[in-house]
């Protein structure tokens, strides 16, 4: 009886393997049969592969299997190399454990399977008992286990909910015009998200640049999964108690955006196409005239001599040096687009000049791939080969000669017509070698990157430069926008979730097509996107071809009035944006943030009646609602919040119902806030007045902000020439504390206004000068258009104010 069970549990264990091992087509990562360890290395020989495992920092660990010899290793993404750190590694007879600082990874021997552990002995992530990792043909997979209610975020560019759980996605650089809401893929790709559970957080990136695709319980109650289709499983786990440190470790592996020129931040008039000259010059005049501030112009595809890049068209643009140094004047700086699609055709200097230094993409033949695209039939400069990225930069400066400050990269995906680039277009892959498979999803990074040096070389400033396709790291060189959306209601709110992901995700600068690219806003949305757009990094207005035009006077006069209050709020917001964006370029973190990113573990967050609410920096929260409701349910996380525009209090932890207009975004500001605000100024050539008012929203949290200046244009920030100040706020000790100055930078501003927000008489304010009570107002009333009316109230906020002298020294108030 007894050998008779024993024998039937042996049969039971036994199956999956055998089915495993009689399996004609999966082909699974087998049992270690060796081990070596060097420090912070484990390399491993198994059934079927080799393995390595790398502890790269205390939260990092990378792991590689391939079924070959492991290959030269190559990163497009990665920057960062292994940091030396402490880590036990220890072996046995079945398993070989690795414990840093924070955190233990445990390999199992028979079968190998990769488990992480938080140092007590909790479970992070865990590969899938009998799956593990295995191949099917070339595609590569690792099964994770799906713990109970985790849930996942990131993964950049990807439509759907904040909460990836149940869905599955493909990571496939793909040209997507008028996309819907639930499309996959997009334009860009970012293998890396994170994944939430039983209080924890942990990040995977994929470092795989062949199609990738990810399953986070898609059609299965079991696991988690990502694969690739060529290539090895190269993956870096990365573990921090909370989720902000996540992403400065991402952001520390695959590198972190520099500082953008200020023009950059200020709003940007775009549409498919402004030409010819006179037109550019009438929309950059009446943005002036009707006191619109903005800073940039963008010129699209009609601004070249049929569509030929590094061309102007001459009747169209006569002068554009000329054109543009008016426009600079003006304070107007201008963007171009560049397709990579370089037109064959003989005598053409860019064809010749591409054609000699031989930089083209190739068939397996070695003659150049032709695809068809605006100029028609063209060839691609190879981006992945120095040779090409060096004929791309000595192009670039053509813009830079004329006057042009940003290069706008589109198309990059590639997209040529018919969307279906060959496989066997061969790349150089940096010399490694690549078929259009490998190298396809990194096309646009390397484009964008050709782009950014090229400017930079050329005019030794900062450039601002945009792409619409990419892949990790792209936050080094670029910019991103969401490409071709749709003017419709759904569009803006997904467009809103899109950013927060690609935030989540590395990329702090990014923007969205206000107003909607195809097709006609009503009147309500346009005002609702702008107001958003407010409050999105990159603030860029734009629409196709044969729609209306997409600027503010378009839709009426109470558009025009909610738009210009908006766009003022932004241009006087920009001390407050501006250190977030030193913030993101120090530690990765976004400027526009998902709920996610600091109330992780609440699940109302990923609620899909609030999952798009976001924060706009560290102080605002911002609830986008569709421009048709009346009424939207706003969710306020734990503490208390302010509402922007009258200071009404709201304690957190709760659902309220609230009213919607037209006219107002509801903006809230969480307790403890601190945000500085300039004059309110046309462009960013403009100085503003030299008085900085710094708003303290009274709170029970610590709360700091670094805040940040610098010339705005060079990179002398990284040389020391920058000012740094921590303005820290103690509500237990009462105190707001000014630190001494870092850096050599001279502040604009010789005066501080500190405007109280919640502070009473009782509060005793003290510093160096007298309490002032008076009262603002953050918006101006829309006027009532109908003459029997009256203009609409505004809304105030009654403040104290004291006015102080920015001296370079430590300076406290208290209360
Ligand atoms: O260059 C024209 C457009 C551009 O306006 C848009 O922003 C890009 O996403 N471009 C795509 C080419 C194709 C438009 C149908």
């Amino acid at each position: 009886m007894f050998k008779r069970s024993a024998s039937f549990l042996i049969f039971i264990v036994a199956i999956p393997a055998i089915i495993y091992a009689q399996s004609p087509v999966v082909l699974p990562v087998g049992n270690v049969t060796n081990t070596t360890i060097e420090k912070q290395k484990v390399s491993l020989t198994t059934t079927n592969a080799k393995a390595e495992i790398t502890v790269y920092s205390a939260n990092m660990i990378r792991v590689r299997v391939d079924k070959h010899q492991l290959r030269p290793d190559f990163s497009y993404a990665v920057i960062a190399r292994p940091l030396t750190t402490k880590s036990d590694i220890s072996e046995t007879a079945d398993v070989i454990s690795i414990t840093t600082d924070s955190l233990r990874a445990v390999i199992t021997k028979k079968p190998f399977a990769v488990t992480f552990y938080t140092l007590n002995g909790q479970v992070i992530s865990q590969d899938e008992k009998g799956l593990q990792a295995s191949w099917v043909a070339e595609e590569v997979t690792a099964y994770k286990h799906l713990q109970d209610g985790e849930r996942f975020v990131g993964l950049g560019e990807k439509t759907g909910n904040l909460d990836r759980r149940g869905s599955g996605y493909t990571n496939w650089n793909t040209d997507a015009f008028g996309y819907a809401v639930n499309q996959d893929p997009i334009y860009s790709i970012i293998p890396f998200y994170i994944g939430i559970h039983h209080g924890l957080n942990y990040g995977i990136f994929l470092d795989n640049t062949y199609q990738s695709d990810f399953n986070f319980g898609a059609s299965n109650d079991r696991f988690s999964s990502f694969a690739a289709q060529g290539g090895e499983l190269n993956y870096y786990f990365i573990y921090h108690k909370k989720l902000a440190d996540i992403i400065a470790s991402y952001t520390a592996l695959t590198g972190r955006m520099k500082m953008p020129p200020l023009w950059s931040l200020g709003y940007q008039q775009n549409r498919y196409s402004y030409y010819p000259e006179t037109e550019v010059m009438r929309i950059a005049q009446t943005l002036r005239e009707k006191k619109i501030p903005a800073d940039g112009i963008t010129l699209d595809i009609h601004y070249m001599d049929k569509y030929k890049l590094f061309t102007w068209d001459k009747e169209r643009f006569p002068d554009p040096s000329a054109m543009n140094s008016k426009l600079e004047k003006m304070g107007f700086k201008t963007t171009v687009i560049v397709d990579p699609g370089i037109k064959v055709e003989k005598g053409y200097e860019a064809y010749e000049s591409g054609l000699k230094n031989d930089i083209f993409v190739k068939y397996t033949d070695s003659t150049n791939y032709t695809g068809q695209v605006w100029p028609g039939w063209c060839h691609f400069p190879d981006f992945t080969s120095p040779k090409g990225r060096a004929w791309w930069k000595d192009q670039v400066r053509y813009f830079a000669n004329t006057g042009v400050s940003g290069i706008w990269n589109d198309m990059n995906e590639i997209a040529t017509w018919g969307q279906k680039m060959p496989s066997n277009i061969l790349f150089d892959y940096d010399g490694a070698g690549a078929t259009n498979k490998q190298a396809h999803n990194v096309y646009a990074l390397q484009m964008a990157r050709s782009s950014y040096e090229g400017a930079v070389e050329a005019t030794q400033q900062r450039p601002f430069i945009l792409t619409r396709a990419g892949y990790a790291g792209l936050q080094r060189y670029t910019a991103i926008w969401t490409g071709d959306n749709r003017s419709e209601d759904d569009h803006m709110i997904a467009g809103v979730r899109l950013l927060n992901s690609l935030g989540m995700s590395g990329v702090p600068f990014t923007g969205m097509d206000i107003g909607g690219f195809t097709g006609n806003p009503s009147i309500a949305l346009y005002a609702r996107w702008i107001q958003i757009g407010a409050f999105n990094p990159y603030f860029r207005n734009h629409t196709a071809v044969n729609t209306k035009s997409s600027e503010p006077w378009t839709y009426g006069e109470e558009v025009l009035e909610i738009s210009r209050n908006y766009i003022n709020l932004r241009y006087q917001l920009l001390p407050y944006l501006y250190s977030h964006f030193y913030q993101a370029s120090q530690t990765g973190m976004p400027v526009m943030r998902s709920m996610a990113i600091d109330y992780t573990f609440d699940p109302q967050v990923y609620d899909i009646q609030f999952q798009n609410q976001f924060f706009f920096g560290n102080a605002f929260m911002v609830a986008p609602f569709e421009s048709k409701e009346q009424f939207g349910k706003v969710y306020f996380p734990k503490g208390l919040w302010y509402d922007f525009y009258n200071d009404q209090q709201q304690q957190g932890l709760q659902e309220k119902i609230i009213q919607l207009s037209m006219q107002r975004l509801p903006v809230f500001v969480k307790e403890s806030s601190i945000i500085p605000m300039q004059s309110l100024i046309q462009s960013t050539a403009e100085l503003p007045t030299d008085t900085l008012s710094i708003h303290l929203y009274k709170g029970t949290v610590t709360n700091n902000l670094l805040y940040y200046e610098d010339d705005g244009k060079s990179y002398d920030y990284e040389k020391g020439i920058r000012y740094e100040r921590l303005i820290s706020y103690d509500p237990i000790k009462r105190s707001i504390i000014f630190s001494s100055v870092n850096g050599t930078f001279k502040s604009k501003f010789n005066h501080w206004k500190l405007v109280f927000h919640g502070f009473s008489a009782q509060d005793k304010i003290k510093g160096t000068s007298a309490v002032n009570a008076e009262k603002m107002a953050f918006l101006t009333p829309v006027s009532k258009f109908d003459p029997q009316g009256n203009a609409n109230a505004p809304e105030t906020i009654n403040i104290s104010t004291m006015v102080i002298g920015n001296s370079n020294n430590k300076f406290s108030i208290t209360y």
